[in-house]
């Protein structure tokens, strides 16, 4: 194992922390879980995790994550990237994995930036955010990835903070029990290349949801609760939507024989 390298003070410390809690509460070791990781900070947690892991591609982590499940479905899967991988990149696989409905958990590390590559404007970075590829500041609108997850059939949509360690991993337990694909999108500050989107400008704006939105149109309507684009909101954390959705079961399709035809050519 090597030593944590991210900058002091980095929000991907917290989601490390919460997420080696969460599988101590459900009791998962490296031989019945798989943590698909992404490229970026976010993903450099492979070195310091002591599970089961593989390092795809930046922004294919949900497609190798599926196929994992696919060929062994009673592994626990969870994949794990930043904002720029998985709203850019990958954006197309978080839209086909929240309507396909696998029992999958995405976790997203989302500062809003690129920062790996030291800075770059991502999806999520506001209007008008200045970073090295927007010097005169960002022209596109923010996308707000709850809403496209929840519009897009993802059957658990919940958002957490890096800075608010027992509710991510209350989020995070909760969204690798829930029986089909779960996003825990996760506000975390980047201490080197988002001087905005600080720990202090978070603490000053998240609250607690006190329950569930009712359903799909009032959890889009929380969803576009978030200071962007030219407005100041609030930002709810917690689960924003949660349904029993009939999940995509491997072992019980028309092609299992071919399944153990690879399992055994590859496991
Ligand atoms: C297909 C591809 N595009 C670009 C890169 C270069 N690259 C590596 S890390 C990175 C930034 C990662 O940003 P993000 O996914 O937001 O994660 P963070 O570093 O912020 O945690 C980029 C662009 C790459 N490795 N592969």
């Amino acid at each position: 194992m090597l030593e944590a390298t991210w900058c002091p003070g980095c929000g991907n410390f917290g989601i490390w922390q919460a997420l080696k809690n969460a599988f101590v509460n459900l009791s998962l070791s490296a031989k019945d879980a798989v943590v698909v990781f992404d490229i970026g900070c976010n993903s450099n947690m492979f070195n310091w995790l002591k599970m089961t892991s593989f390092e795809s591609l930046h922004g294919r982590t949900l497609p190798v994550a599926s196929g994992i499940k696919i060929i062994n479905p009673k592994l626990a899967v969870l994949a794990v990237a930043g904002d720029g991988g998985c709203y850019g990149e990958g954006g197309n696989h978080l839209l086909h994995a929240a309507k396909h409905n696998l029992d999958l958990t995405l976790l997203v590390h989302n500062n809003q930036v690129y920062a790996l590559t030291t800075g770059q404007t991502s999806p999520t970075s506001a209007r008008g955010f200045k970073s090295k590829s927007t010097p005169a500041g960002s022209f596109d609108l923010a996308l707000n990835p709850l809403a496209v997850a929840i519009a897009a059939g993802a059957s658990f949509v919940a958002r957490g903070f890096a800075g608010d360690l027992p509710h991510l991993t209350d989020l995070m337990t909760q969204a690798v029990k829930h029986k089909g694909f779960a996003i825990v999108d996760i506000l975390q500050p980047c201490v080197s290349f988002n001087n905005v989107n600080t720990f202090d400008w978070f603490r000053q704006r998240i609250y607690k949801m006190e329950q569930k939105p009712a359903n799909k149109l009032a959890a889009l309507e929380k969803a576009l609760e978030f200071p962007q684009n030219g407005t100041d909101a609030k930002i709810p954390i917690g689960i924003f939507f949660q349904e029993e959705r009939e999940v995509f079961q491997p072992e019980t399709v028309e092609f299992k024989p071919e399944i153990e035809r690879l399992s055994a050519e590859f496991l």
